[in-house]
């Protein structure tokens, strides 16, 4: 593989443990590959060349470890991560894998169980910030129904709402230094999940008590298996402040959750992903929430692994070339210049200009008669993606 492909710290790449560590089980099948430890795991993302590792709480410490287990159990794990370099910039809960929770965590109907949701999240947050995390994500994948007449929506709302809340406090209370990151998810695990896509988030975080505190970690395969424009998504995150982080992944459109590596599915949306993160000069991690194929051995989840970092740096290494590509960025001027007949009417309103703007007469035939050129631009875009250029 080509050197100038090698990640480096300083790109923010990041593995969940539940990532690198899948082994391979899925609603049909059983596990295809040994569980590897936390430890082990922290290794084989170091070695692959990455900057760090996130976690839920139960990735780490089993969900009934006593208090000694959990001591031994993180000590052991923060000597990995001073014996590789490897940092933990995000921590998240597990709210979703014990039984318990199989009617939701914040949103559950059962009162006791939204109250263990709360004390489970409050001890997470301690362990992640005591292994330097600033992020703490938010994916709600018991948050749902499959049954309408199980749960009123507003209800749900209103309890995940009080939930973020009463954590924000916490974190206040505690001055931590970490920020909240909701991740939406359309459905899988629950037939329909609430708050099923990232701008639904963004609505939903205009609600809170500290809205400051929280923002998005958008996840490409989730807004894929809607159908929606990834990038967008993003864009509107950005936009609205609010990119915290971001999960990074592929797989083909309105499926289930296939958490394919990076770069393998979607090649033109994983390009544009790409250019816009790194035009707009996004500093956040890149975690790649994904795993290896069911087919794979230790071997290939290293191939996983290194895959996803490698089409990264190889996608931003076009983006540079679309930038400097003298022929698309002619196109490009050519297709945004600005028009000095009408330049007057932007901005800002003012009576005047309103006027002036009505009175204005158009050439309507021959607005719809000026052909865009986006045929020649985009197959310029794929020629240099393929190398051509
Ligand atoms: C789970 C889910 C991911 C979330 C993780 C954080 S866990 O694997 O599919 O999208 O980001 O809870
Ligand atoms: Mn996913
Ligand atoms: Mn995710």
């Amino acid at each position: 593989m080509s050197d100038s492909y090698q990640p480096k710290p300083d790109h923010k790449f990041t593995f969940g443990l539940w990532t690198v560590g899948n082994p391979g089980g899925d609603a049909f099948g059983q596990p295809v590959r040994r569980k590897l430890s936390p430890v082990e795991i922290v290794h084989v993302v170091a070695e692959a060349g990455a900057y760090g590792v996130n976690l839920h709480d139960n990735d780490l410490v089993p969900i009934d470890a006593n208090a000694a287990e959990c001591d031994r159990i993180v000590a052991e794990f923060k000597r990995a991560l001073s014996d590789t370099g490897i940092v933990v910039p995000m921590a998240t809960t597990n709210l979703f894998s014990d039984p318990a929770f199989k009617d939701g965590a914040f949103t559950a109907n059962d009162p006791k169980v939204r109250a263990y949701a709360l004390q489970k999240t409050m001890r997470a947050i301690d362990l992640g910030v005591e292994l330097g995390a600033k992020i703490y994500v938010f994916w709600g994948g018991r948050e749902g129904v499959e049954s309408d007449a199980a749960k009123n929506p507003l209800d749900a709302g209103k309890r995940f709402r009080e939930a973020i809340n009463f954590l924000c406090e916490y974190v206040r209370d505690n001055r931590y230094d970490l920020k909240f990151a909701l991740e939406a998810k359309p459905n899988e695990p629950r037939g329909d999940i609430y708050l099923p896509t990232t701008g639904a988030m963004l609505g939903f975080i205009a609600t809170l008590d500290h809205p400051d505190m929280v923002g998005v970690n958008p996840e490409m395969a989730h807004e894929q298996m809607a159908g929606l424009d990834f990038m967008h998504a993003v864009a509107q995150a950005w936009d609205a402040g609010k990119l915290f982080h971001i999960d990074l992944n592929d797989q083909n459109f309105c499926r289930y959750d296939q958490d394919f590596r990076f770069g393998s599915h979607n090649l033109k949306q994983s390009f544009f992903l790409v250019k816009f993160l790194e035009d707009v000069g996004y500093a956040g991690s890149r975690h790649f929430d994904a795993h290896a194929y069911r087919t794979e051995d230790a071997e290939g989840v290293k191939d996983f692994a290194r895959g996803c970092m490698r089409s990264y740096l190889i996608l931003k290494d076009k983006t540079a070339r679309f930038n400097a590509d003298a022929e698309i960025q002619a196109l490009l001027k050519e297709i945004n210049a600005d028009d000095p007949t009408v330049a007057a009417f932007a901005g800002k309103y003012s009576r005047d200009k309103a006027n002036a703007l009505k009175a204005h007469p158009f050439d309507r035939i021959a607005l719809g008669n000026r052909g865009m050129r986006y045929e020649k631009l985009d197959q310029l875009v794929f020629d240099l993606l393929m190398g051509i250029r």
